[in-house]
């Protein structure tokens, strides 16, 4: 049984997770109409689908534990970004943004002494640390690119393989 306490901190964290497959399907949407980077399009839209199945994971959770998750609404996410970069970069700062969050609530799991609720907050750690590896993998890239548009075009081309080697 959870916590109300636990509870309110999940139901946050279901927020997150929501909020975090809005900005990258926001990004996926702003790629798809920029030429030439469909890969990037799909980057963007497959990790959108995973930060939902995230929120799934964390609402059957609560639930099953016998709390009620609650469906939040969501804050409009970013449209436009000035570069391809400028999307990774808010994208590195956003999964930060998330991992914090991550630990926060390991810190509550531990303060309420909910071992079932710190044991299952477990496997968002491990994708928290993949998921960062990835996004600093893909920012020292693009960094390293700079505006080489040949680079951009075998980054483009390379990104889904990063992507099936680095995240889930
Ligand atoms: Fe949900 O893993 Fe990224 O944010």
């Amino acid at each position: 049984m959870l916590s109300k306490k636990m509870q309110a901190a999940l139901n946050e964290q279901i927020k997150i997770e929501a909020q975090s497959s809005q900005v990258y399907l926001a990004m996926a949407s702003w790629a798809e109409i920029q030429p030439g980077i469909d890969n990037v399009t799909a980057f963007f839209y497959l990790h959108s689908d995973e930060e939902r199945m995230h929120m799934l994971k964390l609402i059957h959770f609560v639930n099953d534990r016998g709390g009620f998750a609650t469906v939040p609404a969501l804050e409009q996410p970013a449209l436009t970004y000035p570069s391809i970069s400028h999307a990774f970069k808010a994208l590195l700062e956003h999964e930060l943004h998330v991992s914090a969050s991550i630990n926060n609530l390991v810190d509550i799991a531990l303060q309420e002494k909910d071992y079932a609720t710190h044991n299952f907050l477990q496997w968002y750690v491990a994708e928290q640390v993949e998921e960062e590896a990835l996004a600093r993998t893909l920012n020292d890239k693009l960094e390293l690119i700079g505006d080489d548009k040949s680079g951009l075009y075998l980054f483009d081309k390379d990104i889904l393989t990063v992507n099936v080697e680095g995240a889930e």
